[in-house]
This record gives structure tokens, sequence and C-alpha cells, in this order.
């Protein structure tokens, strides 16, 4: 065991030296702040190991550093590059030492005070306050050292007003990428050194507060909320909307609205000391686990939330108000009503948002050691007394600020850290701190340190076993006893890296039938991929690292330009809190309100009546305010009169009736469709006599079939009414997702590689015959790949009447398929000026069979182009569900359309699949002269195999013998 004594400060486990202890994070007071913020001057050294201070001298002369806007993280300002590693460290593993090379960079900004800035003589103080650092500062004001510390999403503040003078103050700050603190900051994510939150001067007054702590609980049963708010030091309390004054250390009882994510009712106030007035932002409310059930106001809750990491394209996690403000509007109107901060408490700036707009909020502390797992966790700083000290300063640091915002419901201890002593510690001191909130952790299945069972990427049927606490036992039977009663959360699920997450459905279904499930939180909120020259989005890789883990950093709903993923969409209609159910032909419809604690009365129903996607009447539709988890019967209006033929259905919708902080009225949470006759598709009656196939004009080797003009020899259809095509002909390959590939530790599911490996990226299409008969031209093929057996016989039946083409594809598997096929269906090549789609279908979005909650059907439009959904790393996406029919135009308006029997997943793009599968980045992927369309009679499930459990068997796509066909005809 190395000696951890005589090391230098980076390399020190203790929690640093110089800084005040934490207290609470105020965004206003009427005390004096400066913001240090702006353009600094910045040196990087490749080594820590300089011992020259001189230029912490405020004389130092440095006109010729660079210049470096602060905060940010200088290896995305032009200095250095960032790195990205999921567990790995990116250096030796030998606690807590770390590398020579350490980038080190040295910082200065002169600043005078304002004119008005409180003289020293009337008293007070002055602090020094860093938001976050990573990894490690060494700070000094005038020439004089002031401290250091580590922590990188943690504040820390120092003492200055005796430093401080009216002009040509000198700030200096060493900070170095790499510390003993690095080893405990092991989060999946960019190594993004620097000053890259906040740095402010705040005067103190004499008498200012040092601390306080709003405790505001509230009781259900008679609704009355209790208000104490301690202070140091003392001072009054006032909440002009309730009528309370109160002093501090004074309580209050009396009747309350309380405060939910739902309805996120805050009480204004003030807090007033001798020496400084704090605005007050108080929200009562009380959580409790009880009966095995997390309960908030005495009200089971259920989390439909997201893991979020602080992320920019450009700024890495120096993230500004309205970024934050954007993703939490984002979040709200796509139904997300939880974050969790992983990992590690956000910008304080980030939490009062979350009080405001209404989040329930998991605030995990800034720590993770995850690389010490591939050494079986030996030398786990968190199993290891000499870092004690440093987690409890981390715990501190996390609840000491964060304390007072209502929205955090559970403080998290950290993520993936094994387990260890340090964490019993941690959870010991933050119960003596805060009794309101219970204590989460993912990493001990044991549960020994939390009141909350929590599991990342477990399969839907061992949720399923957990809601019943009927999971397999612990070894030991009190811990077993002990875990079984708790409530039960997935604090990640549904990894949403590249095309999916598949299964969220399933998943929703399993919380709202178990009580103890009480939902989850998707991973993760946002991609990852930093601002390229030439990739667009970068990823691991990208940046020469020697070391890293490619692309699984970008697995958010958000693209990193925070444009929502087709995931989202889904997302956002599986978690609904309304459900709309009922059966169309027979009139019937419920809604059930699967709120916590808001009635319907904020929402507005509509319904309209399409034929073929066409609105034939639309209306709205009366809804009792329903209570939360209460349903109502109503019926739905008669069907109106119209001639117009085809399929019919009702749509309801559920929109906002006012407009919130979040979203305006009108902005749609929850909708269904229902067939509103049992006709279903209609088909189209024939219109002409069947045609037969003709021999072509002597010499051009061609056979005519109504609009179709097919190669005698290949059988290849060549035209179909003038417009040359290619194919179209079977195709089973997809360019792999992230979840086909999934991850080394699931080998039996890498279906990506296993496909690749058997073949279905290079089939051959062995020509067995072209048959034309009387009424049909019959073509016979099989295909299979190279060095198997495994083949699949393909025939294409063409038939015509008048100008429409039919194709009556079979498929028969020959050999024994062990795995599912990535698709099945024809691959059509179009010329390139047919870019316009139409379709009576799914959409507007894409969708695949474990994704397609959020398609709805209808008559939707889109250039092929806007037809792709832009995957940081480019794999198959944009099929769109259950299509009837769907038209290719070109500019003029004509070109083909394609009917299915049965409906079809359609996909078109300007690139050919394997195109597509050699893409490393989106401009990869360059137009070329065909348009490319995959008409599938069936697709493979998606799954969250990148991290996770594979698609459901109901979503397989198993070989089996398939009969499906199109029609083809010339576009109008
Ligand atoms: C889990 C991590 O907690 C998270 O930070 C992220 O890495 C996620 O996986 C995958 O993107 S840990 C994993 C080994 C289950």
């Amino acid at each position: 065991m190395i000696d951890f004594a005589g090391l230098p400060y980076y390399e020190d486990v203790s929690p640093g030296s110089g800084a005040l202890p934490p207290r609470a994070w105020t965004s206003t007071s009427d005390a004096r702040r400066l913001s240090l913020n702006g353009t600094w001057r910045f040196r990087l050294s490749p080594t820590a190991t300089t011992e020259d201070e001189s230029f912490a001298r405020p004389e130092f002369d440095d006109h010729g550093w660079d210049e470096l806007p602060v905060p940010g993280h200088w290896v995305l300002q032009g200095h250095g590059a960032p790195a990205y590693t999921n567990t790995l460290y990116p250096f030796p593993v030998d606690p807590p030492r770390v590398p020579t090379e350490n980038p080190t960079g040295d910082h200065r900004i002169a600043f005078d005070l304002p004119g008005d800035w409180p003289a020293a003589a009337s008293g007070g103080d002055a602090l020094l306050r860093f938001e976050g650092v990573e990894s490690c500062a060494r700070v000094w004001l005038n020439g004089q050292e002031l401290g250091v510390f580590q922590g990188s999403r943690l504040p820390h503040e120092f003492s200055v007003g005796g430093l401080l003078r009216p002009e040509g103050n000198v700030l200096a700050v060493r900070v170095h990428q790499w510390s003993a603190g690095s080893y405990l900051e092991d989060q999946d994510q960019w190594w993004l050194p620097g000053i890259f939150r906040d740095v402010t001067l705040l005067h103190r007054p004499e008498g200012a507060v040092r601390d306080f702590f709003v405790h505001a609980s509230y009781d259900h049963r008679d609704g009355s909320g209790t208000l104490r708010v301690d202070s140091e030091p003392g001072g009054r309390v006032t909440l002009p909307g309730l009528g309370i004054d109160i002093a501090t250390g004074e309580t209050v009882t009396l009747p309350v609205e309380p405060w939910s994510a739902e309805l996120p009712r805050l009480y204004e106030g003030e807090l007033v000391t001798e020496g400084e007035r704090i605005p007050l932002r108080i929200g009562f409310r009380t959580v409790v686990v009880e009966d095995g059930v997390l309960k908030v106001n005495g009200r089971r809750i259920l989390f439909r939330g997201v893991n979020r990491h602080e992320f920019h394209p450009e700024t890495g996690r120096t993230v500004d108000l309205s970024t934050m403000r954007q993703d939490l509007l984002l979040m709200k109107q796509h139904n997300i009503n939880a974050v969790r901060n992983s990992h590690y408490p956000p910008h304080p700036a980030f939490l009062s948002l979350c009080d405001e707009l209404g989040l329930w909020v998991i605030d995990e502390c800034d720590l993770e050691t995850h690389g010490f797992v591939d050494l079986g966790w030996r030398d786990n700083p968190v199993d290891d007394d000499r870092w004690i000290p440093a987690l409890l300063d981390r715990a501190e640091r996390m609840v000491e600020r964060d304390k007072n915002h209502p929205s955090i419901v559970l403080w998290s201890l950290g993520n993936e850290c094994g387990t260890g002593r340090g964490l019993t510690a941690m959870a010991h001191w933050i119960r003596g701190r805060d009794t309101s909130r219970p204590i989460h952790y993912e990493g001990d299945p044991s549960c020994t340190d939390t009141d909350i069972y929590s599991r990342m990427y477990p399969e839907h049927a061992e949720v399923d076993l957990i809601g019943r606490r009927a999971e397999a036992p612990l070894d030991d039977p009190e811990l077993d006893a002990h875990r079984r009663a708790l409530p039960f959360i997935l604090c990640e699920y549904a990894h949403a890296m590249g095309n999916g997450p598949g299964g969220l459905s399933e998943y929703q279904r399993l919380f709202e039938t178990h009580a103890r499930c009480q939902g989850g939180f998707v991973w993760e909120w946002i991609d990852h991929g930093i601002a390229h020259p030439e990739h667009g989005h970068g990823y691991g890789g990208d940046f020469g690292e020697e070391l890293h883990d490619g692309n699984f950093v970008c697995d958010g709903l958000l693209f990193p330009d925070r444009t929502p993923s087709p995931g989202l969409t889904e997302y956002k209609k599986v978690v609904e809190p309304v459900r709309i159910e009922g059966d169309g032909p027979a009139g019937t419809l419920r809604i059930t309100n699967t709120h916590d604690f808001a009635d319907l009365s904020h929402l507005a129903f509509v319904w309209s009546y399409e034929i073929e996607g066409l609105t034939v009447a639309d209306g709205p539709l009366s809804v009792p305010p329903v209570a939360p988890g209460e349903s109502a019967e109503l019926k739905l209006p008669e069907p109106p009169a119209t001639d117009r033929a085809g399929e019919a259905l009702w749509t309801v919708r559920a929109v906002l009736g006012q407009e919130t902080p979040w979203a305006k009225a009108g902005h749609e949470i929850a909708w269904a469709q229902l067939p509103a006759d049992t006709r279903g598709q209609v088909s189209r009656p024939r219109t002409a006599p069947a045609a037969r196939p003709q021999r072509g004009p002597a010499g051009s080797g061609t056979l005519a079939l109504g609009p179709g003009v097919f190669d005698a020899a290949s059988g290849a259809l060549t035209r179909i009414g003038g417009i040359p095509v290619t194919g179209p002909r079977l195709d089973v390959w997809r360019a792999p997702t992230d979840n086909d590939n999934g991850a080394p530790w699931q080998p039996d599911r890498r279906y990506g590689l296993i496909w690749r490996e058997l073949g279905l990226h290079r089939m051959r299409h062995r020509l067995d015959g072209v048959e034309p008969t009387d009424e049909a031209l019959t073509v016979r093929t099989r295909v299979a790949p190279a060095a198997t057996d495994l083949g699949l016989r393909a025939d294409y039946r063409w038939t015509a009447d008048g100008d429409r083409l039919h194709l009556a594809v079979s498929v028969t598997p020959e050999g024994a398929w062990s795995c599912p096929l990535p698709r099945l269906g024809v691959r059509l090549g179009l010329p390139a000026a047919y870019g316009r789609a139409e379709w009576y279908g799914g959409g507007p979005g894409e969708a695949y069979p474990d994704t397609r909650a959020a398609s709805r059907i209808g008559l939707w439009s889109s250039t092929v182009d806007a037809l792709q959904t832009p995957y940081v790393r480019p794999q198959e996406n944009g099929a769109r569900a259950d299509v009837r029919w769907a038209r290719l135009k070109d500019e003029h308006g004509s070109g083909l359309r394609i009917d299915g029997e049965p409906a079809f997943w359609f996909t078109a793009r300007r690139w050919t699949t394997e195109q597509l599968d050699a893409a490393g980045h989106t401009p990869d992927l360059r137009a070329g002269d065909t348009v490319w369309l995959n008409l599938d009679h069936a697709q493979h499930g998606i799954g969250t195999q990148s991290c996770g459990p594979g698609a459901l068997p109901q979503h397989h796509l198993d070989a089996g013998p398939a009969e499906f066909s199109f029609t083809f005809s010339l576009a109008r």
C-alpha cells in the first residue's frame, strides 16, 4: 500500500486547505457581488512540476500569455484536446499518484473593485467563490496564497476581505488537470479541465448570513405546512403570501399549497439578518419511504426521468443559464418529471430552475471510481479510511450547497464506486444533517446505506419480479429483508445510444402495474458530441486520444445541438400522464389520469375524425376534472356523415388548456388513435383486366408487363411507366445500430457483429428461373451469403392490371437460422430527382417494432433528406411504420406510388445501406444519383443492448416463411 505522506498537494487525498466550510447557495441577496467571469490570461504547461510561482505575484507581466474566457475548459479553447473514456482511467492506476504529464493551466485576472464596493472599514468580509474547477486548484490573491482544493463540481470559498484593495487586485489560479481527486471523478464523460463554472467575489457585510437551512414540510392529512428556517446569525423570515413573519429558529404551522413537480407552488419571501436580505422561494413538501413506497406529500410518485450530464457541444460542462432553461423546458414539454444529476451536482442555478418549473431531482455527489472495477475493486478509494475525509467533504459540499431546494427529493452518494466504508460514512453524515430526504446509491446491491433499492439496466422480467418483491434473495437474511421492503427505481435504464431505446412501453407498463416500481431515469439526456471541424460532432477517438471509448459518449435523447431525437418523442408518448383508450366502433372512451397530484382541469381534450389521413370533422371533448389515479368513461360523438371512402380513425388529444411557464396553450400532452370502424384498410379495386407479359421489340432483350419493363434474361425490373428503377430485390441488411452492436459483456446479443460474421451484408442473389406465363412473370432466386448453407428462397411474382404493376414476394428460409434477421423486405432504387415523399401511415417520425408508440397514422410528407435521423455515428434510421402507401415525387409532382399489402415499413435515403454502414460521422454521408427505398415487411426490434437488455422476444424478426406484396403505379 502506497504511503500517502509527503506527496504534492495535487496528489493529496485530504480535502485541501484554506477553503471555508460549505454553506447554502443563493442566487441573489442585497450584499454586493462581483462576477470575475470574463477574459483572463492563461498559460499552459505540460507538467505540474513547475516550482515557479512567480506568476502569482501581482507585478508579474502576463502580456505574453494567451487570453482565455472564464468559465471554460482550456481543452475546448484551443489548448490541448478533450479526451473521452467511459470507465478507464486515462492514466496508470496508482492512487493517489497522477502522471508527470499533468497539463497545468496558470490563470490570471486583474480587477478593480466597483466604486460602490463597501470599504474595508465598514466591516464584514469578502469571499472569493469558485463554483467548479476541474480538477485541482491553487489560489492566490494579490500574491498571498489562499489555499488549494479538489472536488471539481463542488463550490469552494475563501475569505479574502483583508486582502482586497480598491484597484489592481490580481487573482492567480493554478489548475491541474490531474489530481488525487481525479480518482474520485471517473464518470463516463469527457475529461475537461479548467475553471468551468463562475468565479465570484461576494461581499459579506457584518451580520450577513453565513448559512441557512429551510425546513418546509407538508402534512397531507390536514393540508398544513410547517416552516422553520435556521440561520446563522439569526434574523427574521417573512412570507407575505402566507402572512408569515417569524424569527429564525421559530416554527410555524399553517394551511399551505404543497410543492410537487406537477404543481410547483413556491412561496416567495425573505430572510433578513442584521447584515443581509436573502430572497427565499419556499416549497412545502414531505418525502418519506412508507409501506415500501416512496411518497411525497402522502402519495406514491412515479419518476418519468432522465439522467442529465451538463453538456454543451461547444463549451462542454460550461453551460449557460439559457441552455439550462432550454433543457428543462424540453423535459417538461416531453412529459419528463424527474432528473438525476448524473453524476455530480450541477450548476446551482439549475436547481432553482427545477424548483420553479417542477422536476423531481436526485442530487448526486461528485463521486465515481468506476475504473477500479477492472482491478477487482483493489485499492478502491471508497473502501480506504484515508480517503474518508475527502468523501465526507464531497458529501458536505453537495448537501450544504443544495439543501434548500424543494425539488431535490433524494440524495445520491455517487455512481459506480463499488462498496465500502467511505459510502457508509457519507450516508451517516447526510442522515445526521438532513432527515428530510431518503438516500440513494445504486452500486451496493445490499442497499446497506440506502433507503431506495436502485438498479441500472435490468431486464423487464427482473423488474417484474422486483415489482412483486419476489427477486432473488440476498445471502444475508437481514439485509434481504431490509432491501425487500424498499421502494424500487431504475436510476438508469433504456440506454439512448443511437437508434432507440427500444422497450420503453414495456417498462412503463411494469411501473404502472407494481406500486414498488416507481419509474426510472433514461440514460441519458443529451449526446456528448463535441463540435469538430471535420466530423460535425466528434466522439471518443476524434481528438487523438490514446485510449477511448468511441461513441459510447453519444447516448442521449437529444442530439448534441439539442434537437430532440426520435427516442425523446417516443419517451414523451410512453410516459404521457393521461391514458386515452376506447372502442372506436362502439363509440366509447376511457380517460385515465396518471398524474400523481394534478387533476385534469388544466387540459383541454379534442377529437378528430379522419379518413385516409384527412380530417373530416373535429371538435372539443368535454372531460371532467378526473382526479389523479382515476378514470372517466365517455362517449365519442356520432361519426360524421361523409361519402368519403377509406380507413376511418378517431384521434383524441389532450392539450394544455392554458399557457404554462414551460409551454403554450394547445401544447399536446397525450393522444390516442382508435379505429372508427371495423373495416380497417380498404384495398383499391381492380380497374382493368389483368395484363400478360409481352416480349419487347426484337433484340431489346426486354419483357413488358403493364407499366413494367423487365430484363428478359435476369427478370429484373428496369422501368415502371418510364421511370428507370434498380430492383426491387430482397434485402435483409441494415447498417447495425449501436444497439444491434451491443455491449462487449453480452456477446450472445451482439447481433450487429453476428449478422456481419454471417455475411448478411454480402448476400448474393442467385437466379434460378425467369418464368413468364399467361398471367404473371415469376422470378425465382436464392439469396445467401458465402460460406454457409443458410439462405432465403425468394420468389417474385409480377402481375399487372391497367397502369398498375403488382409484386408478390414469397420468402422461404433454408438451413438452421439461429439469429434474427435485421430486416425483411425489398430495396428499390429511383433516380435522384424523386426527392419528395408522401405517405399514408405511421409518422411523422421514425419508428421500429419496439419504438413505435409515438408513430401515428396520418398523411405525411417530407423531403427524402428530412427523413434521415442524423445519429452522430450513422446507422440504420428513418423507417416509417404501418405505411399503407407512399409516393415518391420529383419537383413537378410526378413520380411513383407504392401500395403495400399488408402495410409496410418505409425508408428512403440518398445513399445505400452499405454507405450508411461505412460512415463514421454524418458528414461522411454524401447524396448519390439514386434515391434508395427499403420497403420492409418486417424489421427486427431495436432493444437497448448497447447497455442493457435486447429487443424483447415479441420484437424479434425470426427467419420464417413470409409473403408480402406491393403495387406500383405512377403518381400524379
Ligand atoms: C452506467 C454508468 O453509470 C453511466 O455513467 C454510463 O456509463 C452508462 O452506464 C452507460 O452509458 S455503468 C454501466 C456499466 C452499466
